[in-house]
């Protein structure tokens, strides 16, 4: 089956251009002018519309088990929320328990993301240390087309990992070829900052980002700055929300370390009133870690971005639903952490950073999908259109308009963070491995349509950082 794409303008991340785009099964074929479509082909007018490289969402939790309970969507319905809102490829999260095998983990998610509509691929959480994890952190990359490492510093009692795991860690993916990722807050810090609070009796979802401030955050991303500094590792960093991150990833670029940073629709777009709302499921509803941020660290995240010292744009799609962020309604601790947006994130950041000015089109697609798929080794098969690419596109009509809102969203959630928000800029067609999985609104998801995309180790670049360790030492 092909598809032709006609009359739209092509934006990648280098440039914009006038082309048709042909698509010949799960690959694009051609792009140029004036191309001829095939015997059968679908046609789709994209005059007065752009053409870009469908979203890559390079932080998701689908069917995550975490807080004593499970995300609400699946691996199907929030790949299917993805497609409809312009994203066909989700980065998605392998977390073992303490002591459980890597490859065990591997295992059991990758069974659960055989539902997928879309393609998708797995960072691998260290969560302990000790000889087997060294050995399986071989395996994922040599056999598994894992190449990315995820550290939570935040989580104590749970998931968190201390610095001995940080740097075996970070030492072990440098020498494999494979990124070390974290998120950064300092797990000890928040745990007896909620402790403290609770005994003052301030048990309610207020008190979230009273125990996470920016420090917290600050100290963790400043720390595996260091540590990877010191090893000679590249480093990316999740969900940066505050100036302080920021900044320390500006200086550490600015002095020739190779780390990467990514931002939150919902940090760029939110504000920490949202904590201070009576009703207890709408701030509930907002709770999620590193908490959203007073107005002056979204602008800070913004000149992040367009400077191009912070990368990619992500969700951590992690949706809970009302009854399961109730278990906190007395303990703000107990509140499962996370929010969705995987529907809305093109969507949210094309009206914030296109439609103020902050952005050009081919910057949106370098933080929307093109600097995933080259930091994380997806790159040209992913984020551009070009011949040879997947033929995973968004059609966009940067004139459509669209209101957020929970009762009409794809995602098994009950709440939407940008509920009520008008956004101008959505996608019209969305094209997944080749097939039209979204038509001005109208889904056609396939349940397991979707394919595992295997990305391979790094060479060069890891190569040359080994060697600069070498000279240091
Ligand atoms: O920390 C994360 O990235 C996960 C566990 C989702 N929850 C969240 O609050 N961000
Ligand atoms: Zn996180
Ligand atoms: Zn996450």
């Amino acid at each position: 089956m092909s598809i032709l794409i006609r009359g739209g303008t092509v934006v990648n991340a280098d440039r914009e251009f006038r082309a048709d785009v042909l698509c010949d099964g799960p690959k694009i074929v051609a792009v140029g002018t004036g191309l001829e479509a095939p015997a059968g082909a679908q046609i789709i007018d994209a005059g007065g519309q752009y053409v870009m490289p469908g979203g890559i969402d390079p932080h998701t939790h689908m069917q995550f088990p975490f807080m004593g309970t499970v995300t609400a969507d699946d691996f199907y319905s929030g790949t299917a929320a993805g497609l409809a809102g312009g994203t066909t490829t989700i980065m998605d999260f392998v977390i073992p328990e303490p002591r459980q095998s890597l490859l065990e983990a591997y295992r059991t998610w990758r069974g659960w993301a055989e539902h997928a509509a879309s393609d998708y691929t797995f960072h691998v959480a260290v969560t302990w240390w000790d000889d087997s994890v060294h050995a399986e952190m071989g395996t994922l990359v040599r056999e598994c087309g894992v190449n990315s490492f995820k550290h939570f510093m935040a989580y104590k009692n749970a998931i968190m990992a201390d610095d001995e795991v940080l740097v075996n860690s970070f030492r072990r993916a440098l020498e494999l070829g494979a990124v070390p990722t974290v998120h950064a807050e300092n797990g000890e810090l928040v745990f007896q900052l909620q402790q403290d609070l609770l005994r003052r009796g301030v048990p309610g979802p207020e008190a979230h980002p009273l125990s996470r401030p920016p420090a917290v955050e600050a100290e963790a991303a400043q720390r595996a700055i260091a540590i990877a500094n010191v090893l000679n590792a590249p480093l990316y960093i999740v969900h940066v929300s505050c100036a302080e991150a920021a900044d320390s990833i500006a200086r550490a670029r600015a002095s020739g370390q190779r780390v990467f940073g990514e931002v939150l629709a919902g940090h760029l777009t939110i504000d920490d009133s949202v904590y201070s709302h009576p009703d207890f499921d709408f701030a509930a509803g907002h709770v999620m870690s590193p908490p959203f941020r007073s107005k002056d660290h979204q602008a800070a995240l913004w000149r992040g971005l367009q400077s191009g010292n912070l990368q990619t744009t992500a969700t951590d799609h992690c949706v809970f639903c009302a009854d399961q962020k109730a278990k906190g309604r007395h303990d703000f601790t107990k509140i499962p952490n996370g929010c969705g947006g995987i529907e809305d994130r093109l969507s949210v950041i094309w009206d914030a950073g296109i439609n103020t000015g902050r952005l050009t089109p081919s910057e949106f697609v370098r933080i929307t999908s093109a600097n995933a798929a080259q930091i994380f080794n997806m790159y040209p098969r992913k984020g551009a259109v070009a011949a040879g690419a997947d033929a995973d596109l968004v059609v966009w009509d940067p004139q459509g308009t669209r209101t957020i809102s929970a009762k009409t969203q794809r995602s098994k959630g009950d709440f939407n963070v940008f509920e009520g928000r008008t956004v101008r800029g959505i996608p019209s067609h969305t094209v997944s491995g080749g097939r039209l999985v979204c038509e001005r609104g109208e889904l056609r998801a396939v349940e397991g349509a979707g394919h595992y995309v295997e990305r391979p180790a790094f060479g060069a670049m890891f190569e040359a950082l080994g060697r600069s360790r070498v000279s240091v030492n």
